[in-house]
């Protein structure tokens, strides 16, 4: 198996995403948002074990932190603009991301899309590639498109999304929350060998994102890769503490 030593704590992960600016565009961000230094800065301060950004903002603004924090490249993405069946393109090779620094690449696959066939040719792809190379690959196993439609986040769906994640070659899922500790528990024993870390999604209030983070770890559970609900808090570091705690105490 590919060593995960770089961008873990005690073989947990504590990942700070970034990719926004790509797949919602400036609405999640305020001015002190939109500067991926003041993303960097809270990677860095908030002890994550990782920052994952797409190569346009690695190349520009990675090297002076190259030292402090590790770099996951995301090699492929979308806009939200377009509607239809979703497909996320490679926009990246792992060789670049290498170039970039990166210590590990992350790639989305959307299950139940009618695009899916093409995104898991692309994403084994990158699997071999990476692991020839002895990159971890942290794959964002999204169900989405109409034949998933309203089932997005259920235990069935979510687990067979985890189960192709770790039948394609990924070492790390970021996986929706099943919504309860038992139905997420079938998700992460589906994943088999591959690490579960949970994903952020929308702002909430601070107890309930936290709450949701403890369940998650309950259920096996590795860790977090987490965006919004940390560098939009008032106080990122405070909640990145929280996290922390959570996560390796
Ligand atoms: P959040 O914690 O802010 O939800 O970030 C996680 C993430 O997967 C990002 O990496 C990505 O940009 C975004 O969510 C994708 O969101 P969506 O589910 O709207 O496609």
């Amino acid at each position: 198996m590919v060593n995960l030593s770089k961008i873990s704590s005690k073989g947990k992960f504590m990942f700070l995403a970034y990719d926004h600016g790509l797949e919602h565009g400036p609405k999640d961000f305020t001015i002190a948002t939109m500067d991926p230094n003041y993303i960097l800065d809270i990677a860095v301060k908030g002890k994550f074990n990782a920052v994952i950004l797409q190569k346009g903002i690695a190349e520009k603004y990675y090297s002076p932190y190259k030292n402090k924090i590790p770099l996951i490249v995301k090699l492929n993405g979308k806009t939200n603009l377009v509607d239809g069946e979703p497909y996320s393109a490679p926009l990246c090779t792992v060789d670049e991301a290498i170039k970039l620094g990166a210590k590990g690449v992350g790639y989305t696959v959307y299950v139940g899309s009618k695009f899916e066939s093409i995104m898991f040719k692309e994403f084994s792809r990158v699997t071999s590639e990476a692991h020839s190379k002895n990159i971890p690959v942290i794959a964002w196993m999204y169900p989405r498109g109409s034949a998933v439609s309203g089932k997005e986040n259920s235990k069935e769906i979510l687990a067979y999304s985890a189960r192709v994640g770790l039948e394609l070659g990924g070492d790390i899922l970021k996986m929706h929350y099943a919504g309860n500790v038992n139905d997420m528990r079938w998700v992460v024993k589906n994943a088999g060998r591959a690490k579960v870390v949970i994903s952020g999604g929308l702002k909430e209030r601070e107890e309930d994102f936290l709450k949701e983070l403890k369940d998650a770890i309950k259920a096996g559970c590795a860790g977090i890769a987490v965006g919004r609900n940390v560098w939009q808090a008032k106080d990122p570091l405070h909640i990145s503490g929280e996290i922390r705690k959570i996560i390796l105490e």
